[in-house]
């Protein structure tokens, strides 16, 4: 074995640690020639394709059937941070795609998880009347019950998810799902929004093959990265080489201040520093105030600070969010005092 001490040059590690690359990566990088930022981070061009995954392509005729044909659309999300991502990307996406969509988010308290024929009855039952199509995001690969409700009812049923299936599917009209059987998708560890994301993509490439718009014109996808990379992060998926991708670009888009309002209003809320966003600003500042909301409140609150365009209501969300993990910190802190209390007793007597 042979080791080559190398001398990298000090501007250009400088450069790349100012543009967010770690320490000893940027030593790494510069010895080997690197000196732009830009060089440093991974393309998006190395993004494993939509065509890879099972039923993307049935899922983007689907939708652009839908789109066409001036159909309603429903997201039915999950009430955790993965969840809630999933859903500000499918409501965001699919708009800027020509959609009709609005969600419904099950409750820990009421529903419980999932596409049960109770949360079918309620998208059924809401004031807009009665969607043609059932999106579920994050949730829905063991919903068979509630997927023939809605059947019953009149309505289809698109399956994005990404939790391992049982031996029996639901009989849904399109699943797209890494860990369907017959999947080959290389990346099993997509999140929720992952699933979502790249259904959006799949969707954008059959409007572009029907000549809604060409490239030049088409939405510009990737200013929902952010959302992508906090719902990742938040989800504790493995980060494989497609996961870092969408993270990485997801935080580079951060931390050049180019981000949904909600996002933004969290990183202010948390006093997290926007220039230098990193996984631990996800994984610990921004994911458990957005959580919060689910385990204690209602989701709708977490949703609707991510799907906000209005700069204000964002801020008032967040600090909602930060409200509802505060009271969770306190009740997490009670029952620590109150078990070491109840504890105490038992170790005197020994
Ligand atoms: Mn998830």
């Amino acid at each position: 074995m042979r080791f080559i001490v190398r001398d990298p040059s000090p501007r250009n590690v400088h450069r790349l640690q100012s543009a967010g690359v770690h320490p000893l990566l940027a030593r790494l990088l510069a010895g080997r020639g690197v000196s732009e930022p830009e060089q440093a981070q991974p393309q998006m061009s190395s993004l494993l394709s939509p065509a890879l995954l099972l039923h993307a392509d049935a899922a983007a005729r689907a939708l652009a059937d839908a789109i066409a044909a001036g159909e309603t659309l429903c997201v039915v999300a999950d009430y955790d941070c993965d969840g809630a991502t999933a859903c500000a990307v499918a409501l965001r996406g699919l708009r800027m795609l020509g959609a009709s969509v609005d969600y419904v988010v099950p409750n820990r308290f009421t529903t419980g998880y999932g596409l049960s024929p109770a949360v079918v009855d309620l998208v059924a039952q809401r004031p807009r009347g009665r969607p043609d199509w059932i999106i579920t995001v994050d949730n829905g690969i063991a919903s068979i019950d509630g997927v023939r409700r809605a059947h019953e009812l009149g309505m289809r049923v698109l399956i994005t998810d990404h939790h391992l299936p049982a031996a029996q599917l639901p009989q849904a009209d399109v699943i797209v799902n890494p860990n369907q059987p017959g999947c080959t998708f290389p990346s099993k560890n997509l999140a929720g929004v992952g699933v979502m994301f790249y259904v959006l993509l799949a969707l954008r490439a059959e409007l572009r093959g029907r000549g809604v718009f060409d490239a030049a014109g088409q939405p510009r996808l990737d200013s929902l990265l952010d959302l992508v990379a906090l719902g990742t992060v938040a989800d504790v998926v493995r980060l494989d080489a497609n996961n870092r991708l969408l993270v990485a670009q997801g935080l580079r888009r951060m931390r050049e201040g180019r981000l949904q309002p909600g996002l933004r209003a969290l990183f202010a809320v948390t006093g997290r520093e926007l220039a230098r966003a990193g996984c631990f600003d996800l994984g610990f500042a921004l994911g458990p105030r957005i959580n919060a909301a689910g385990r204690l409140a209602d989701m709708t609150v977490g949703i609707e600070c991510l799907s906000t365009d209005d700069h204000e209501q964002a801020l008032q969300l967040a600090q909602s969010l930060d409200a509802i993990n505060r009271e969770r910190r306190g009740i997490e802190q009670r029952m620590r005092e109150q078990a070491q209390a109840a504890l105490e007793p038992l170790q005197a007597g020994q």
